[in-house]
């Protein structure tokens, strides 16, 4: 048993949790403190799987009155370390897995209230058995779930028609770092009753509270979609493809996502049925999508006069626009092998950064000019939501280097890459969060009065830095 804890803690949360909630042995702990793509190992009192927001309530007192840090988990899928503590947290992981009820789905709201442990892909699923759309899509989306969602802001594929996940939700129900209760489950697309709580609660990564249900906006489901696969004449010709997109297209667009060709090489290696849909190999392509709620949109009319266009202009070389669902499926294949096929290649440092749209060719060829002057034979490995300005500057190692040599320059990497960034008016986490990897280059980036105000507010929530300690907020002052 760690230091200090009071004798009967771990009796009382058996009492508060029964059936399965309280999990202590070693090897069940495992999965819930080791990161999923194997890069961190952490450390945990326990892992607590609460069924109920009364339970959630009770849990959060006893450590609250034991001063006993609390680490809200959901999937587990996070890219940042924000919901594992380590052993200097002595804390207990509060998972979330089992508050899994779809509590509510009003059509004529178009709204759907569920609890913080639904995964993302269920609640996908039941919107559509509703003909309704719930947006928030990407690949975690068979694991994570939806308080790991709104706790990180996730953002994903179709942000740029639905926004992040902040623009998908109606109301929340947190229980606070005091054990308390705040109902704020309400479903109204206009309420000026004051500050807006939720907001604080979602992106807030687990540092605030512990998000328990939510009403999430639905949408019409797409009557008539499109799906292209272009090659790029060049990266620069990325932006005014997209401009014309969204003049041509306009609202209909859902996803414009970039794709290097070292993505299609590293997933024709490791990934499975992966086909590159054009014969000829390019640097650079687009992944585009766009659907419309009625049938008979002319979205194909639409589609096919702006792919005509695109040729016209020569910023596309060579395309294929999907014929069918099983078409357009192989494209996006495609898309999430190229996240998932870069691992099979050695280390890779990662960057999830935005910068303006208009900016992305100039921060990609002056970074891969950069990490290369650094370290020869580096594999620059850009690829992500091009037309939200967020890439995912992720790195492999060069071929034959020791593996944890390359990972050990990590952090001067990043700082290279990140100076680029802030020099273009970016974002140093476009998507992810800062969870524990970036707390200390989030702090490097903003100013003092930006840290200090979010000190404020922990403080306020949680005075007794209990919830997720160590996350999102530095524990030592910044030094602007
Ligand atoms: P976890 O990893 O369990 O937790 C994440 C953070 O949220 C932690 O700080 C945790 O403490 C906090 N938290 C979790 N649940 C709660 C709760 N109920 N109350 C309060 N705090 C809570 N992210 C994107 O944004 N876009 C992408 O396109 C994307 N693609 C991905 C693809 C893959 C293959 C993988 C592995 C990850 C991807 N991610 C992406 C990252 C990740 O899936 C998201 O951050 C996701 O939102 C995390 O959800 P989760 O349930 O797994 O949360
Ligand atoms: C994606 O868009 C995810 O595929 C994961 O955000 C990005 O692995 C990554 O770096
Ligand atoms: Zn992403």
């Amino acid at each position: 048993m760690p230091n200090n804890l009071p004798n009967d803690f771990i009796s009382n949360l058996e009492q508060i949790v029964t059936d399965k909630g309280l999990i202590v042995e070693k090897n069940e702990i495992r999965p819930y403190i080791t990161e999923r793509r194997g890069r961190f190992v952490g450390e945990t009192l326990c892992v607590v799987k609460p069924a109920t927001t009364k339970e959630v309530s009770a849990v959060v007192k006893l450590c609250s009155d034991n001063k006993v840090a609390i680490v809200p988990q959901g999937g587990n899928t996070g890219l940042v370390s924000g919901g594992i503590p380590f052993a200097e947290d002595r804390a207990i992981i509060l998972n979330l897995s089992r508050m899994n009820t779809i509590r509510d789905l009003d059509p004529i709201n178009n709204t759907m209230t569920v609890e913080a442990g639904c995964i993302l892909q269920t609640i996908q699923d039941h919107a559509s058995k509703n003909d309704r759309l719930f947006p928030l899509s990407l690949g975690a989306e068979g694991t994570c779930e939806i308080g790991g969602n709104i706790a990180t802001n996730a953002g994903g594929i179709n942000v740029i028609r639905y926004g992040n996940t902040r623009a998908l939700i109606l109301g929340l129900e947190v229980v606070t770092p005091t054990g308390e209760i705040w109902d704020g489950l309400r479903s109204l697309r206009k309420d000026n009753t004051g500050y807006d709580l939720k907001q604080l609660f979602i992106g807030s990564e687990g540092t605030l509270g512990v998000i328990t249900a939510a009403v999430l906006k639905l949408f019409p489901s797409p009557k008539e979609q499109q799906t292209a696969f272009l090659a790029l004449n060049s990266l620069e010709d990325a932006l005014p493809l997209l401009n014309m997109a969204q003049s041509m297209i306009g609202d209909a667009l859902t996803s414009f996502e970039l794709i290097p060709r070292i993505g299609i090489e590293f997933s024709q290696k490791h990934g499975h049925r992966v086909i590159d849909p054009i014969e000829a190999k390019h640097d650079w392509y687009i992944l585009m999508e766009a659907s419309a709620g009625t049938a008979n949109s002319f979205l194909p009319d639409l589609f096919t006069k702006y792919m005509e266009k695109a040729f016209e202009e020569q910023w596309v070389l060579d395309g294929v626009l999907a014929q069918n669902k099983a078409q357009s499926d192989s494209f996006w294949l495609i898309r999430e092998n190229v996240t998932l096929c870069q691992k099979p290649e050695g280390g890779s440092i990662k960057h999830d950064i935005a910068v303006p749209v208009s900016s992305i060719p100039t921060f990609i060829r002056k970074a891969n000019a950069a990490v290369k002057k650094l370290i020869p034979g580096i594999r620059p490995y850009p690829f992500g939501h091009v037309g939200d300005g967020n890439i995912h500057y992720n790195l492999s190692q060069p071929v034959g280097m020791d593996k944890q040599a390359y990972l050990n320059r990590w952090e001067e990497v990043n700082r290279v890459v990140h100076d680029i960034v802030i020099d273009l008016n970016g974002s140093i986490s476009a998507e992810h969060g800062i969870g524990r990897v970036k707390v200390k280059e989030n702090a490097h980036y903003k100013s003092s009065i930006e840290i200090k105000l979010m000190q404020q507010v922990k403080h306020s929530f949680d005075p007794l830095n209990i919830m997720n300690p160590g996350k999102l907020i530095p524990s030592i002052q910044p030094k602007k």
